[in-house]
């Protein structure tokens, strides 16, 4: 066996033992589960996409396009398969879009034959990202992302960018066709589609923002109805979730996947964002909306629901959880898709029940300290009477 062969068959039996891994889940605090593997990483990219497999061109079986990771995956359950629209960033620092399948949601994630192929016919971008998709009541699964660009009004400055939402649609996802991109006044990145329509209109979760990565006088998470999804334009945009001050949310939010429409009203995932001395900390949230107006809020819980924990912490933009992709099953199970630290993809498990209680349940942020400690003692409160109650013997 030569160089290339050994090289060769070492690189796949790999990549298929990666493939076939199985994961398992971790226990936790009772609202999700984790599991032990992230389900798709930068080794998940199939081989032939990195090498020159042709021993005359490759002798030494070199990697030729390399991959540095593969994170903020929109999801999706299409004819009883668990889909992935991962955004995988090449070693060039462009991202696109390749769908991994699974047969189970938790583990063996295998792309597709090929990344996905996105009409640029609309004003050419240098870079498209985050991927929300939503299977809309009117029968297209949109795919809604982010579009970057350099910012021509600064042609001195390399560094300056614009975000603008890109939009295309596909009934299979192999096939797209791009729309116009969302025109709005402000730049703006995470914005989802509604799955149902809002008085007979297209409703959006927006993100307002004044710069590429500044949000500045972006409140929040917003809300906008659209006349016409094939020339999509924000003529009116109202704050849903607002950023505040001293809280995960403090300097920036985001709406993660499409709300999952619950009996007691609109489940949302969203990230919220801090500033800290090593830098931003994104953390995923939750909160819920009223099922006949999805923009009021009925429901939010404190605090964050998840946070990076062990190896999450560590990758290319460290201490980022980021979430753009969950699936609902019919048996009220839930799988949320999340990155960590914009380097690999996971999954936690919860289902509609536990995480409906969790928004109704867990107490609000009150936003001072004063407040926090009374929640807590009011609950250690409960807790003395519970317990008393159950051992039938009380001190006071
Ligand atoms: O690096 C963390 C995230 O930063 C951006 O999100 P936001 O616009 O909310 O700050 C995005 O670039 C996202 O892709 C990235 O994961």
């Amino acid at each position: 066996m030569n160089l290339f062969e050994y090289r060769r068959d070492l690189i796949e039996t790999r990549y298929e033992q990666l493939i076939r891994r199985v994961n398992t889940p971790v226990e936790g605090n009772g609202v999700y589960t984790r599991y032990l593997n992230p389900v798709v990483t930068a080794d998940s990219v199939p081989p032939t996409w990195r090498y020159d497999f042709n021993p005359a061109t490759n002798p030494y079986f070199m990697e030729r396009i390399g991959v540095n990771a593969t994170l903020n995956s929109g999801a999706i359950k299409l004819d009883g398969r668990y889909l992935l629209m991962v955004r995988v960033e090449g070693s060039d620092r462009k991202s696109f879009f390749a769908v991994a399948e699974s047969p189970n949601g938790i583990d063996n994630f295998r792309f597709w034959d090929r990344p996905v192929v996105l009409p640029d016919d609309v004003i050419p971008a240098t870079n498209v990202y985050d991927m929300r998709l939503t299977a809309h009541e009117d029968g297209w699964i949109y795919g809604l992302f982010c579009v970057e660009r350099h910012d021509d009004s600064q042609p001195g400055n390399l560094s300056a960018a614009t975000a603008t939402c890109g939009i295309a649609r596909t009934r299979d996802l192999r096939t797209w066709y791009r729309l116009p991109d969302l025109k709005s006044r402000s730049q703006q990145r995470n914005v989802v589609l509604h799955p149902e329509f809002v008085d007979g209109k297209y409703a959006l979760y927006t993100r307002p923002q004044d710069g590429f990565i500044d949000t500045g006088s972006g409140g929040g998470i917003g809300w906008a109805l659209v006349d016409d999804i094939t020339h999509a334009e924000i003529h009116e945009e109202i704050i849903i979730d607002a950023r505040y001050y001293h809280t995960i949310k403090e300097v920036k939010n985001g709406e993660g996947p499409h709300p999952i429409k619950t009996p007691r009203g609109w489940l949302h995932l969203a990230h919220g964002v801090r500033a800290c001395a090593s830098g931003l900390r994104y953390v995923l949230y939750m909160y819920m909306t009223a099922l006949d107006e999805p923009w009021r809020k009925i429901a939010s819980p404190g605090g964050y629901l998840m946070a990076p924990v062990g190896e999450e912490y560590t990758g290319d933009v460290m201490n980022v959880l980021f979430s753009n992709g969950w699936v609902a099953d019919e048996d009220g199970r839930v799988l949320i898709y999340y990155a960590s630290s914009d380097t690999r993809m996971h999954v936690a498990e919860s289902s509609i029940d536990r995480l409906v209680d969790y928004c109704f349940n867990t107490p609000e942020d009150k936003l001072t300290t004063t407040e926090s400690v009374r929640t807590i003692n009011d609950l250690i409160s409960r807790n003395e009477a519970i317990l008393c109650a159950q051992r039938s013997a009380c001190v006071n």
